[in-house]
């Protein structure tokens, strides 16, 4: 596979220069100035296309080209949307940047509760409690209904942390679950945003009557809407799991398992209608089965995210070292390895280690950590290919 790293553009304190000493052969970025729903100029496209090539690098992906939320739940503006969107694919296709990852998850992009669970060692990761996610919807959000969505062991636990919980943990809460995990991605909430439980639930009333049934109808409606313009380009769309992937918030999810990446992939079968194999996303959902997931796809995946989580009996999950954890990853390496030698595949989320915390680098994007999980993970591959040399079959 191909070793890229999501890069945040020219403001990311981790510099190409940097990248392209530690063995990075691509580069996953967005152009992250511009507000959702506008359109990508190709001369921005290109300037930042130049601007990577210069240090010897090539812009692998776009991570991501946002798909808007209205045409996510199908807001009346959605067809103008969608045209714009097809102006900024055909703008990367002619540029040569040719794979978008993007996600079809309503409101929140990605859900941590906590963003620095220290480990025995010293280092922290990323960690997902549901009876903290529970507290954020039923004290916080207050959401209409929500008890009715946790386990009853859930609620008890969330309970007694209602004993307890101060202002600043609420203020943790909120920051972690829709503040700083989706600011950076381009998410609906910024971190200078004052109010952002308030804006928080303006979202989600979007999203009233909205089913996983209607929610699938629109993903189809935009995929069919665009696929021409991924014909003319050869544009590989490759759809982001939902993460975790579950139902939360009394929000459809329909990206979170076999037979909904089935789904997605019948609906529109057309090769530049793809996957992002998040590999850490799959693991944190128990009834997936990893890598029997990249045998089944690795023919439509077109990006592939290499991490692991380790999932507790009460179903919290943490992530785990790229070499350990429930995604499997050196099988995942076999895999994709023999199918495409090229795929780009990036590390994602390691631990904050050795400095990394003092950063202020996105959560989830640290440079230690990541760097060691890029070199365990080049060290994996070397031994697959050797592998494969000797029984090319
Ligand atoms: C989080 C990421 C996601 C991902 C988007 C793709 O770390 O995995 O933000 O980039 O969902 O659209």
């Amino acid at each position: 596979m191909e070793k890229t790293w999501r890069w945040f553009g020219k403001k990311d304190k981790i510099t190409l220069s940097m990248l392209r000493q530690i063995g990075v052969e691509g580069i996953v970025t967005a152009l992250h100035d511009i507000p959702n729903g506008e359109i990508w100029p190709l001369e921005a496209i290109i300037d930042l296309k130049e601007y990577i090539e210069s240090f010897g690098l090539r812009w692998s992906v776009v991570e991501s080209l946002p798909v808007c939320e209205s045409i996510k739940y199908g807001g009346p503006d959605r067809d103008e949307l969608i045209e714009k969107y097809k102006i900024s694919l055909a703008n990367l296709g002619k540029a040569g940047v040719h794979t978008i990852c993007y996600n079809f998850m309503p409101v929140l992009d990605w859900a941590r509760t906590d963003l620095e669970n220290p480990n025995p060692d010293g280092t922290s990761s990323l960690y997902f409690n549901h009876a903290e996610f529970a507290y954020f919807d039923c004290k916080i959000l207050k959401r209409e209904g929500a008890e009715a969505d946790y386990t009853p062991e859930t609620l008890s636990v969330m309970e007694k942390m209602a004993d307890h919980f101060t202002r600043e943990d609420e203020h943790r809460l909120v920051q972690n679950i829709i503040v700083k995990t989706q600011g950076f991605v381009n998410g609906n909430i910024k971190e200078n945003d004052e109010h952002p439980v308030e804006i928080f639930r303006g979202l989600l009333n979007l999203y009233k009557g909205i089913t996983r049934d209607l929610l699938r109808q629109n993903l189809k409606y935009f995929l069919e809407s665009i696929m021409p313009i991924c014909n003319e380009w050869d544009m590989k769309m490759c759809v982001h799991p939902d993460d975790p992937p579950l139902q939360i918030l009394g929000l459809p999810r329909i990206v979170t398992c076999d037979a909904d990446i089935e789904w997605f992939l019948n609906a529109v079968p057309n090769p530049h209608n793809g996957l992002t194999f998040c590999a850490g996303s799959l693991s944190s959902g128990a009834h997936n089965d990893v890598p029997a997931l990249a045998r089944k796809y690795a023919d439509r995946t077109w990006f592939v995210h290499l991490r692991s989580t380790n999932v507790l009996p009460n179903g919290d999950f943490k992530e785990a070292s790229h070499l350990g954890g429930r995604a499997h990853i050196i099988e995942l390496c076999r895999i994709f390895e023999r199918v495409n030698k090229d795929l780009p595949m990036r590390v994602d989320h390691a631990p904050l280690m050795l400095g990394d915390e003092k950063m202020g680098y996105n959560a989830g994007y640290s440079f230690h950590g990541r760097m060691l999980a890029l070199g365990q993970i080049e060290g994996v591959l070397a031994v697959v290919d050797d592998e494969i040399s000797n029984d090319p079959s």
